[in-house]
């Protein structure tokens, strides 16, 4: 208690008796405060409620790689030699001055979190959200992965005029030796334009096992070929139209894996990497919009305890989107209408000229606001919901440097208006790396945290109950198959089934960080400093 062995790479230890450290775990009793409602003659009965359960996290993190599905694209690439730029503490030069490898971007690895306040100063500290639990760093990342282009990471970050030449320079030697393994190409999912780059592809143009256990032979073969502990599948391919959902094809498990025996055209490319992933336990991200996770694909997922995360990176303009709207509506500004438009010229933007992978973005854009309207009966009736109309236009010029133009129209006082207009630029995929890297390690790390619930019983400590002491402990358990703890980095985030999504960015992250710190025994960050108030 109190003293954890040296390969918890915590930066801090609890002393408290609910936390204990031991070999190769941390251990920690947490009660979780909710309160419960309900509706009584017309008037809320309130009734404040206390939940324990027990987390263990796992401390030896282990040898971790990442596969991707579209490593050779612009964000697969950039993310490639991000990493190898910072494992390599690089330098290079660029027109504005010398720059340094860095994880800006990344709130795992460059954003901070309270951890609590010193005791002789009365001053907050903090300290890295990466150092709240042993994490996986992304310099230890073992990468790899598909694409249908067969360009190695060389060429392909040349095509993505991303990164400065210098910087390619210093990584170019490594990058060439990496080339993407072939991957399942259905043209009728993805944009015809991006039928030229298609050269690199598993033979067949629809569903079968034969592509499941090519993937999973895939994933098996780098896991030895690396000596890995553990690997984590993302896709950051190209955006593919929605599947129908169809009763009896995708609707449950068993109906899916039958439809991929029969070679059903209705089944994703994404679909079947999610499902390869799935049945070798490994867990499966979705960086894109598409509904990849068809019912028949969650349902799985639950029965193999796989973990799957998505969908759609939320990078640039979407973030600044679900944190501005909870802004306006909890300030009490009634926001009637958002005008979304932007234009890029990458390979995103132009498979996105397409109109049936336009329409899969353009619902996990349009949805981010519905739980921050809907909280909100005071400023919108029943099913009352601002106008929402976004745009994206392909541009070849502007390349990678994506704009994004945002009109907010709001309802003040006394029938007043407010108009909030934004003008964001920015590299696309240097938005979109560091969010790939906190999903990863933020996925990573729940594949070593299990719960339970204790027997309540045993935090009393009188002799004479001891009878009810001997009933036997809970199992340990992981968490949901569907992480909805990476909603922050995503769209439209993906929760388990009958569950609400969270949209609003504050509350994702504090979600995310509050579940962390549950973990090593401490309570949420609440804010209200009453040691500072109550003198
Ligand atoms: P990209 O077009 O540069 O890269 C996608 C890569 O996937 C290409 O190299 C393509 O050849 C490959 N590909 C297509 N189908 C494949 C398949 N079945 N198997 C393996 N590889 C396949 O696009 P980018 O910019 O890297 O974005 C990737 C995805 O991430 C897109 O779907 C995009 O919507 C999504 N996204 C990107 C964001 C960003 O800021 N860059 C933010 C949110 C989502
Ligand atoms: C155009 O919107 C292309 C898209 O892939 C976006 O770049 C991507 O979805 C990021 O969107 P956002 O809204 O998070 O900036």
């Amino acid at each position: 208690n109190g003293t954890p062995p040296s390969s918890t790479a915590t930066s801090f230890v609890v002393d408290s008796p609910n936390v204990t450290y031991g070999d190769d775990t941390i251990n920690a009793r947490y009660t979780y405060r909710t309160t419960d409602i309900s509706l009584v003659d017309g008037k809320y009965q309130v009734e404040p409620k206390e939940t324990v359960y027990d987390f263990k996290t796992e401390t030896k993190v282990g040898k971790v790689g990442l596969m991707l599905v579209g490593l050779g694209g612009n964000n697969g690439s950039t993310v490639t030699a991000g990493i190898l730029a910072n494992r390599r503490k690089l330098e290079w030069d660029t027109r504005e001055g010398p720059r340094k490898a860095n994880y800006y971007g990344s709130v795992v690895m460059s954003s901070t979190v309270k951890l609590g306040t010193d005791s002789t100063t009365g001053k907050d500290v903090n300290i890295p959200l990466h150092d709240l639990l042993p994490m996986v760093h992304p310099n230890d990342l073992v990468v790899g992965g598909w694409d249908i282009s067969g360009m190695d990471l060389a060429a392909a970050m040349d095509r993505a005029q991303v990164l400065e030449p210098t910087l390619k320079g210093l990584v170019r030697k490594e990058m060439s030796a990496m080339v993407p393994l072939p991957s399942i190409y259905y043209p009728d999912f993805i944009a015809a334009n991006q039928g030229d780059r298609a050269d690199n592809v598993l033979s067949g143009s629809n569903a079968c096992m034969e592509h499941v256990e090519h993937i999973r032979k895939d994933i098996r073969d780098f896991k030895h070929a690396n000596s890995l502990d553990k690997v984590i599948i993302l896709w950051t391919a190209n955006t593919e139209r929605y599947a129908d959902l169809l009763p009896g094809i995708n609707d449950t498990a068993d109906n899916l894996l039958q439809a991929i025996s029969d070679h059903q055209p209705e089944i994703a490319p994404s679909t079947i990497f999610a499902v390869a992933s799935i049945l070798e336990g490994t867990p499966f991200i979705n960086g894109s919009p598409q509904n990849t996770f068809v019912p028949g694909c969650l349902q799985l997922a639950e029965r193999h305890h796989a973990f799957i995360g998505g969908d759609d990176f939320k990078s640039g303009q979407t973030k600044m989107k679900s944190a501005l709207v909870d802004f306006m509506i909890n300030a009490g500004l009634k926001l009637t209408s958002i005008a979304s438009y932007n234009h890029l010229g990458n390979n995103d933007g132009k498979k996105l000229s397409s109109q049936r992978q336009f329409r899969s973005k353009e619902i996990s854009k349009s949805t981010v606001v519905d739980d921050m309207v809907a909280a909100n009966r005071v400023l919108y009736k029943e099913g009352e919901h601002p106008d929402h109309a976004v745009v994206i236009k392909y541009m070849p010029a502007v390349g990678d440097n994506k704009r994004a133009l945002d009109e907010y129209y709001a309802e003040i006082f006394l029938g007043g208006h407010q108009t909030i207009s934004l003008f964001n630029v920015c590299e696309d995929s240097l938005l979109a790396s560091p969010l790939i890297l906190d999903l990863v390690l933020v996925a990573e790390l729940f594949t070593r945290i299990q719960w339970r619930q204790p027997n309540t019983d045993t935090r009393n400590t009188n002799p004479s109950t001891s009878a009810s002491q001997e009933k036997p402990e809970q199992e340990w358990k992981s968490f949901h198959s569907v992480l909805s703890v990476l909603s922050y980095m995503l769209k439209a985030p993906l929760t388990p089934p009958g569950t609400p999504v969270v949209n609003a960015l504050a509350k994702q992250r504090s979600a995310l960080v509050n579940v962390m710190k549950a973990c090593v025994g401490l309570e949420p960050e609440n804010d209200m400093t009453l040691e500072h108030k109550l003198f």
